[in-house]
C-alpha cells in the first residue's frame, strides 16, 4: 500500500512538474507561420505551398540547417548481404552498401528489414543511428563496422558490443505490425565531430570549397544521407515508398524533422526527443538553448545559426514552423518525462503553433495548451503526440506509440 501511494505521489508530482513548466518560462510570443515577411497572411493551402513555404525553407536553410546539395555526383547501390531468415523468419534481412561516389569512398551500410508475411510492398520506418548497425540488435549477421569507416569516425567513437542499444530498436515488434525498417550509422555520412566539414559528405559535395555562413551543417547532411536511402527504397520491389516513415530520436529527431522538411517523398515524420532546434520551442529557452548548442556542437548547423544564441527574441522564426513544413503529412513528435534538457513542453506547443498549417489543408492538428499527461498519448487530425514515462531514449512504448500512429496513414 505504502508502495502505491509512494508511486501515485510522484506520479502527481512529475505531473505539476510538467503542468507548472507549461506556463512560459518567459513570456514570449510566437511568430504566426501564417504571416508572410511582406505581412499579408496567408489564406489557403495553394498561397502556403507557392508562397509562403518556399519563404520559410529559405529561412530554415540560410539561418539554421544551411544549403543542402544536390543529388550525390554517382549515387549507386550493392547488396553486401541478404537473408530470407531473419529472427526466424519473421523477416528478410538486406545489408546494403549506398555509394554516393564512382570511387565508393563515401558510403554507408544500409540494414533493412522486410516482414515475410506481406503481400504486396509494406510501408517502412527509415531512421539514422547511433552507435552502428550491430548495436541495434543481437542478430549476429549484421556487419560490424569496418576499419576504413571506423578511421573517419570521431576519436571518442568505442565499437560496443552487439545490440548495446538495441532497446531503441524494436525490430520484431515493427515487423510483426506488417512494417519494413531500415537503419544506418549517422556517422557514415558524416562523422559527429567538428573537423572543419573536411570529413563525410561535405568533403565529397564540397571539397575546399570556401564556406560561408549559409553552408549546410552535419545535421543537413545527415538528413541528405536519408534522402539517399529513400532513393534506394525507391528501387526496392517489396518496399511502398511512397509510404515511408522518418524516425529519429535526439540529434537525430532534429535530422527526421529536417530531413521531413526538405524532403517532401517522406510519407510521416517522427520526432521523438528532438528538443531544441528541433521541436522545442526556442523562445522559452528552456533546457538546452541556442546559445548552448552552438557552443557545444558547432558543426551541427550553418554558421549564421550561432547569432540567435541568447538572441531568441530576435529570431525570425521559432521551431512550431519547422514542425509546419511536415504539413500536410502526418506528424508524431515524442518526449520524455524526465527529459528537461529537450523541453517536453516546449516540444508540444510547437506541434500547437503548427496546427493552423494542417488547418489550411483541411487536417484538424494538436491545438488544446494544456499539456497531455504523461503517457496519455494525443492523436488529433494528422499530429500524434506522448509523453512517456522516464528518461531521454526510445523505448517500446514510444514504438507501440508510432506504429500505431503509422496504422492510421501508412497501411
Ligand atoms: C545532447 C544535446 C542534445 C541532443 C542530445 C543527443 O548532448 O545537447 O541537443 O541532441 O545530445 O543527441 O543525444
Amino acid at each position: 500500500m505504502r508502495v502505491i501511494i509512494i508511486l501515485v505521489a510522484v506520479a502527481a508530482m512529475s505531473l505539476v512538474f510538467l503542468r507548472g513548466n507549461a506556463q512560459p518560462v518567459n513570456p514570449y510570443e510566437l511568430p504566426d507561420p501564417l504571416k508572410m515577411e511582406d505581412g499579408r497572411i496567408v489564406k489557403n493551402k495553394r498561397q502556403w505551398v507557392k508562397e509562403r513555404r518556399p519563404e520559410l525553407m529559405e529561412m530554415l536553410r540560410s539561418q539554421m540547417f544551411g544549403r543542402e546539395p544536390g543529388q550525390a555526383p554517382d549515387l549507386h547501390f550493392e547488396t553486401l548481404e541478404e537473408s530470407h531468415d531473419a529472427f526466424g523468419g519473421l523477416a528478410t534481412r538486406k545489408q546494403v552498401k549506398i555509394s554516393f561516389d564512382k570511387d565508393e569512398k563515401y558510403y554507408l551500410v544500409l540494414l533493412m528489414y522486410i516482414p515475410n508475411d506481406r503481400k504486396g510492398p509494406v510501408p517502412a520506418f527509415l531512421g539514422a543511428n547511433f552507435k552502428g548497425n550491430h548495436a541495434t540488435t543481437t542478430d549476429p549477421a549484421v556487419l560490424m563496422p569496418t576499419p576504413d569507416k571506423l578511421a573517419t569516425y570521431a576519436s571518442s567513437f568505442k565499437v560496443e558490443p552487439r545490440s548495446a542499444n538495441g532497446h531503441r530498436w524494436e525490430y520484431e515488434y515493427i515487423l510483426k505490425h506488417g512494417y519494413a525498417v531500415a537503419t544506418f550509422c549517422y556517422n557514415d555520412v558524416d562523422p559527429d565531430f567538428h573537423d572543419g566539414f573536411h570529413n563525410g559528405v561535405h568533403q565529397l559535395m564540397d571539397g575546399d570549397k570556401p564556406r560561408n555562413g549559409e553552408s549546410w551543417g552535419t545535421i543537413s547532411a545527415w538528413a541528405w544521407g536519408l534522402s539517399r536511402c529513400l532513393d534506394f527504397l525507391e528501387t526496392q520491389k517489396e518496399i511502398n515508398s511512397k509510404k515511408v516513415a522518418v524516425i529519429g530520436h535526439s540529434r537525430l529527431g532534429k535530422t527526421a524533422l529536417w530531413a521531413g522538411a526538405t524532403d517532401q517523398r517522406f510519407a510521416l515524420v517522427i520526432s521523438n526527443d528532438s528538443g531544441c532546434s528541433g521541436a522545442a520551442i526556442a523562445r522559452r529557452k528552456s533546457g538546452e538553448t541556442v546559445e548552448v548548442i552552438n557552443r557545444n556542437f558547432p558543426h551541427w548547423f550553418c554558421g549564421n545559426y550561432a547569432a540567435y544564441g541568447g538572441r531568441e527574441e530576435k529570431m525570425p522564426w521559432d521551431q512550431h514552423e519547422l514542425v509546419a513544413m511536415i504539413a500536410p503529412r502526418p506528424v508524431y513528435v515524442a518526449s520524455a518525462s524526465e527529459d528537461d534538457w529537450a523541453d517536453p513542453v516546449g516540444e508540444y506547443y510547437s506541434l500547437v503553433g503548427a496546427a493552423s498549417v494542417y488547418r489550411l489543408f483541411g487536417y484538424d492538428g494538436i491545438t488544446d495548451r494544456t499539456v497531455p499527461e504523461i503517457e496519455h498519448p494525443v492523436v488529433v487530425g494528422r499530429m500524434g503526440h506522448h509523453i512517456r514515462k522516464g528518461e531521454h531514449n526510445v523505448r517500446l512504448y514510444d514504438w507501440e506509440q508510432y506504429v500505431s500512429f503509422a496504422d492510421r496513414f501508412l497501411k
